[in-house]
């Protein structure tokens, strides 16, 4: 069975080391095979057409042509290996061009899901990585053994620059260490994104003095890229050290620039994944988040939103919430056929620390911490700012609960000598 000019399933093929390897989980309408279905998305993502060209000859397709060496029609899951040469280093944009673009336009196709990728060492050395990873955060924090806990301002939009500025420093005496602007606050009629940056930093400023502590504050930089360039700067004027992007609104190559950008500023990333739903929400179809976390990687976030592993507002499951957790925060993966995962080295690329957010209350801070550790940013926004006293009381309540978890104290008995907590309690039971 060929498409166009080649044959690309070999299931005798081994993969090299250099081999850029794809699991798809694909469904194909009726009457199509899986092993036909293969000869398409090898084909389509890398040198094939529908039909037999003059131009191709033969020294292309030797050097050039992947294999689907593995196809398991039980569970619809298949594996492509394609020579390193087939893709453009540091060109993240180009990559998912070929292994995640025509194919899923594909008529055969009923579903098709990018379930993982294996990137071989000369593409992974080929992106920057996180600048600071977890230990250049913790660094900034001044954090470095508990989990860092933060909030989101809310109303999401609404708010002034001066009564955002108000809420930041309530947050912050009130004991958290990072106070973040919502995804889709950028720069508003009401709230103009420099006057808020100017008094939300001014009162990070006050916040620090009062409280002996390192504060942290992460402005949504999230623009077209000259402006996001713009108001990186700004952000580095006036003091801070991390801009949030929605990385995925902003689209890879935005993102690839603004690494340059931020390196050049000494600025840590927060990297929000808003939309990724319409990708990694159906089980049998788009990408994985795991994929899109493991490209964030390569791209140089510092710290990335990965879910609750279930606890939380949205929509994940716990087990592969963590796995996107390993995959982010450690060096060697190991392939995983129960979770769909393929094998990683990282090379020594520094690891992305794991944002749980969504949904939490300072009632889930133990059982979040039990589940994914202490490398993580744990964010509550309406689990703050709904407290029955109001945001510094919720900012209390949050320290309090992570204090009592790092205790090991049960969350019930440390409430009934801490009152925000108690507070926290009455409102949200458990
Ligand atoms: C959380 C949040 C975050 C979500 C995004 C929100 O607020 O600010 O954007 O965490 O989801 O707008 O929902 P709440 P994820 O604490 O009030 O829920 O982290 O899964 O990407
Ligand atoms: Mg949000």
């Amino acid at each position: 069975m060929i498409y166009g000019n080649c044959e690309f399933v070999n299931k005798k093929y081994k993969p090299k080391k250099t081999d850029l390897i794809v699991m798809y989980r694909v469904e194909p309408i009726k009457g199509v095979s899986l092993e036909r279905i293969c000869e398409l998305l090898a084909g389509e993502s890398s040198i094939g057409t529908w039909t037999k060209i003059s131009t191709m000859n033969p020294k292309i397709a030797k050097s050039l042509k992947p294999s689907a060496f593995y196809i398991n029609k039980k569970k619809n899951l298949v594996k492509i290996a394609y020579p390193e040469k087939l893709f453009e280093k540091k060109n993240m944009s180009g990559i998912l061009s070929s292994i995640a673009g025509n194919i899923y336009g594909m008529k055969e196709a009923k579903k098709l899901r990018l379930e993982d990728i294996t990137f071989p060492k000369s593409i992974i050395k080929s992106f920057p990585g996180p600048k600071y990873g977890i230990k250049g955060v913790r660094k900034i924090s001044k954090v470095k053994k508990r989990p860092l806990i933060g909030t989101i301002v809310k109303p999401k939009i609404g708010l002034t620059e001066k009564q955002h500025a108000k809420v930041a420093y309530e947050s912050w005496i009130g004991g958290l260490d990072v106070v973040k602007d919502d995804e889709n606050l950028t720069s508003m009629e009401f709230n103009n994104f420099y006057k808020r940056i100017n008094l939300t930093f001014k009162a990070r400023d006050k916040a620090e003095k009062k409280t002996g502590e390192k504060k942290i504050y992460l402005p949504n930089i999230t623009a077209e890229y000259e402006e996001m360039k713009k108001r990186a700067e700004h952000v580095k004027k006036k003091g801070g050290e991390f801009v949030m992007i929605d990385i995925l609104t902003v689209g890879w190559s935005a993102l690839a620039s603004m690494r340059k950008v931020t390196n050049k500023l000494k600025l840590a990333i927060h990297a929000h994944r808003a939309m990724h739903g319409a990708l990694t929400r159906d089980p049998k179809h788009g990408i994985s988040m795991l994929t899109l976390a493991k490209i964030s990687r390569l791209m140089g976030v510092d710290q990335l939103h990965i879910g609750t592993a279930g606890i939380g507002k949205m929509h994940g499951s716990a087990s592969e919430e963590l796995s996107i957790e390993e995959e982010i925060e450690e060096q060697k993966i190991k392939a995983n056929p129960k979770t769909n995962r393929l094998e990683q080295n990282w090379y020594g690329m520094k690891p992305v620390l794991a944002v749980a957010s969504g949904g939490v209350s300072p009632l889930q801070i133990s059982e979040i911490v039990k589940t994914m550790g202490t490398d993580i940013v744990i964010q509550a926004g309406g689990g703050v700012h709904g407290h029955p006293n109001g945001t510094e009381s919720g900012a209390r309540a949050m320290r309090q609960a992570i204090e009592a978890t790092m205790k090991k104290i049960p969350l019930k008995k440390y409430s009934k000598t801490h009152k925000e907590l108690e507070q926290a309690f009455d409102k949200w039971k458990n």
